[in-house]
């Protein structure tokens, strides 16, 4: 560990961005106390290097300290749904963010936002009833930063997350990222795809409904992928998108992970 590191016991921010000719590859963060910060340097570079998207030229990392405390958070709690594929998975993602409030040029909106393969490299922002994108650089989108778990809430959330997923680490990290959105009062819902090829399970979560994954969301081999933050209206963007990329939180707690019900069971739950 370098010697900037020496003699201090504070968290630190651990951020590794993985590219090739100069295409985004892979990316992972953290927040860390200063003994897991070797460990988890090593286990990002050896993720960065067997990537299924190829092996990048350029592996960023950085390392900093953090300079305010992190606000402690719970997990959203977490269930999966049967889906059969992508055309069950639209249907069910239009009840869901109907039943949150959000109106249907909303969801048409962020359904051809995230079922398109020229994907954001952050999240898209949209207003939940006019559709309109909010974020300032549309090509950007907002990336959600400065997010962590505790080490206690990450042994408790790996074993329970082994019983239903064999890619524990994405599931852990997407869990991670959602419950800190949720976090904030003025994001309504999130709707979530991996532009990971490979990786055929999406979400949708909201602290009305936890984090609802949703597996075959698309067909594998495809780039479609992207998020999609459904905002209030008439909010401040600026703070909000402060709140996002800044504000460090950390989840200290993990909720309730349930079985798998089906898309049925879970919509009349629900709707009463
Ligand atoms: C991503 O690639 O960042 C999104 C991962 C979504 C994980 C969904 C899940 O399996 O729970
Ligand atoms: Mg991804």
């Amino acid at each position: 560990m370098s010697d900037i590191l020496k003699d201090r016991n504070n968290l630190y921010s651990v951020k590794m961005r993985a590219s090739l000719n100069n295409r985004h590859i892979s990316g992972a963060e953290g927040i860390f106390i200063r003994e897991r910060v070797d460990p988890v340097v090593r286990r990002y570079i050896s993720r960065a290097i067997s990537h299924s998207k190829g092996c990048p030229d350029s592996i960023d990392l950085s390392i900093r300290e953090l300079n305010e405390d992190p606000q402690y958070i719970s997990s959203l709690p977490v269930v999966t749904v049967n889906n059969k594929g992508p055309v069950t998975s639209r249907n069910f993602i239009g009840e869901v963010l109907c039943d949150l409030g959000v109106a249907q040029t909303s969801i048409k909106e962020a359904l051809r936002i995230i079922y398109n393969d020229e994907s954001i490299r952050g999240a898209a922002l949209l207003g939940m009833e006019g559709a309109e994108r909010l974020e300032p650089d549309r090509e950007r989108g907002v990336r959600v930063s400065s997010i962590g778990i505790t080490e206690n809430a990450e042994s408790v959330l790996r074993l329970q997350l082994t019983e239903i997923s064999g890619a524990v680490d994405t599931v852990l990290e997407a869990l991670v990222l959602a419950s800190k959105v949720a976090n904030n009062s003025s994001i309504i819902a999130e709707l979530c795809i991996s532009d990971d090829p490979d990786y055929t399970t999406g979400y949708i979560s909201s602290t009305e409904y936890g984090y609802v994954r949703i597996p075959n969301i698309k067909c594998a081999g495809t780039d479609e992928g992207g998020r999609v933050f459904f905002l209030e209206d008439n909010v401040d963007i600026v703070s909000i998108i402060d709140y996002l990329e800044k504000v460090p939180v950390m989840i200290s707690d993990v909720s309730n992970i349930c079985e798998v019900i089906s898309q049925n069971e879970f919509i009349s739950s629900i709707t009463g």
